[in-house]
């Protein structure tokens, strides 16, 4: 049983399509504390919170949007983070990427404070590796992980408190990537599992590949979670749909897999956008997707430990 805490970030100053600030609504909509009570955790919504005080930040790159606001965010999400993974296991309902700009940042607070790695898992077609400096859209939903991975190019940010190791970050289902990015990627050690790679070898190998790593290393694990991972076909509700994304059943497989791994400890809603949902079509897919992720599954299967 895990006490799982919901906090609502009603975050859309990371793009400029109008829809995800009514993400964490629609997640309670699709009744996502039920679905988690009904798996016997225990379930505390927090509410939804608010960016905070707004300063009058700019950056060099006239390209970027919304600055001082995705500031206020970041700096409200790590501390709201920080706080929540102390009392159990944060669920942070976006709200577009650039929420986990600030929920990243407050639990790798908290696991540097435990003295554990942190690793990271960023579901999603996108690297989101930009910065502020190389953004070409000026959408910081991505740059996340250019930031929590701790690049440069985020001058007006405060420091990213324990930046993520390189190698602790997994990229998975990739499959759209900026000039930029690519030059980015290309001088990590950031895992980039890419759809070519799941092509190839499906989705278990390469997940449980990165499970055992966490295991190994007895580390924690951020999930990050973008609908967009999935093919539009099965979740069109998402501002930057991408063709050739994860199937109905791929994106359960994934999630049954970290499930059974027990080694998540804080999770990522993101990018949802209700005004593009067809009937709550998508917030509910997703919310069955954090049922296979807390533990509902067809046949009992023993949960990997140690
Ligand atoms: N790489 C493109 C850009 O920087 O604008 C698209 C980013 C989409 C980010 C979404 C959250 O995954
Ligand atoms: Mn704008
Ligand atoms: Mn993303
Ligand atoms: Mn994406």
């Amino acid at each position: 049983m895990t006490h799982c805490i919901l906090i609502g970030a009603p975050v859309d100053s990371g793009q400029q399509r109008p829809g995800c600030l009514m993400g964490p609504a629609a997640y309670r909509v699709a009744r996502l504390a039920d679905t988690l009570a009904a798996l016997g955790h225990s379930v505390e919504d927090r509410g939804d919170l608010t960016h905070g005080e707004i300063g009058a930040e700019t950056a060099a790159n006239p390209a970027v949007h919304h600055l001082p606001e995705t500031l206020g965010w970041t700096r409200e999400l790590a501390r709201a983070g920080r706080e929540a993974c102390r009392a159990g296991m944060p669920i942070f309902l976006g709200g577009d990427h650039s929420l986990s700009l600030g929920s990243v940042a407050g639990v790798a607070q908290h696991a540097a404070e435990l003295g554990r790695p942190l690793f990271v898992l960023w579901l999603d077609a996108h690297s989101d590796i930009h910065s502020v400096d190389t953004t070409e859209s000026g959408n910081l939903h991505g740059t996340p992980l250019g930031y929590l991975a701790g690049r440069r190019g985020f001058d007006a940010f405060p420091p990213f408190p324990a930046p993520v190791p390189e190698e602790n970050i997994c990229l998975f289902g990739i499959r759209s990537v900026d000039p930029a990015e690519l030059a980015a990627l290309r001088e990590t050690d950031i895992v980039v599992n890419d759809m070519r790679v799941l092509d190839e070898f499906g989705f278990a190998v390469p997940m449980r590949a990165f499970l055992d790593k966490v295991r190994a290393a007895g580390g924690m694990l951020h999930v990050s979670l973008d609908v967009d991972f999935l093919d539009p076909s099965v979740a069109p509700a998402v501002g930057t749909t991408v063709p050739g994304g994860a199937t109905f059943r791929e994106a359960h497989l994934v999630c049954e897999l970290i499930h059974e791994s027990g080694l998540m400890t804080s999770l990522d809603l993101v990018e949802l956008n209700p005004f593009l949902d067809e009937r709550g079509r998508t917030a509910r897919m997703m919310v069955d997707l954090v049922g296979s992720l807390m533990g509902r599954k067809v046949f009992d299967r023993p949960t990997r430990s140690g």
